[in-house]
């Protein structure tokens, strides 16, 4: 009976052990703290992004062995939303993935479109900052179950960045809450990369 007792209260542990790692610790910023573009292009902006570093309260710098580099492809349609394509490496598979981002609220600020077909209560992009032509960092915000995520991508029209823009990229991870073992820099991909 003791020992029974012992058996339950560690699994009873287990369970609240598996919780705390799956709800995020550090709470998404008002958006009135995430900075936003000024002058956003939607049409400069288009085309294809690597995924060079992606932050985020459900991410710890434990996963970067598994999180390989990603591209992300922004087309704008004829309505002004843009169609999303992700492509990324998920076992050896190459998974795509196309989601619609709708603007919302202001230039560079979208919401995703069919927002109840992913089990979302709500969602928002915001585009930091972006020099168009090689860099971008975006936020993003998604509230499941009453918990919200958040995570900042830093977008590159290439693989590589330079050092400056991966520390400016930091800089601004920890003035939105996060720590460095929330940043993740996935490394090359040689599979499903690009083609998205
Ligand atoms: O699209 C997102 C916006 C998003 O995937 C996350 C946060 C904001 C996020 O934290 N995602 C992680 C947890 O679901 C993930 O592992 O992808
Ligand atoms: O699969 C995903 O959730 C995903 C893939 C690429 C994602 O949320 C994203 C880019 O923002
Ligand atoms: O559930 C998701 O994570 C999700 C759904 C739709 C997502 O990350 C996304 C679009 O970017």
């Amino acid at each position: 009976m003791a020992m029974s007792l012992v058996w339950m209260g560690l699994a009873l542990l287990g369970i609240l052990q598996v919780q705390a790692q799956t709800r995020p610790q550090i709470p998404a910023p008002n958006l009135t703290r995430v900075p936003l573009q000024v002058n956003f292009n939607p049409n400069k902006f288009q085309g294809t992004w690597y995924v060079v570093g992606l932050a985020g309260n459900a991410f710890t710098r434990a996963d970067q062995a598994q999180t390989k580099m990603y591209t992300t492809t922004y087309r704008l349609q004829e309505d002004n939303s843009y169609r999303v394509n992700s492509i990324l490496l998920r076992g050896n598979q190459c998974d795509r993935f196309e989601r619609t981002f709708v603007p919302k609220g202001q230039p560079g600020q979208f919401t995703l479109g069919n927002i109840l077909n992913y089990g979302l209560q709500d969602y928002t992009v915001r585009v930091m900052r972006t020099n168009y032509n090689e860099f971008a960092m975006v936020y993003f915000q998604k509230s499941v179950d009453n918990t919200e995520y958040f995570k900042i991508t830093l977008y590159g029209r290439r693989e590589e960045l330079s050092p400056e823009l991966k520390e400016n990229f930091k800089n601004l991870v920890k003035s939105l809450g996060l720590t460095d073992n929330n940043i993740i820099f996935p490394e090359k991909a040689d599979q499903c990369i690009r083609d998205s």
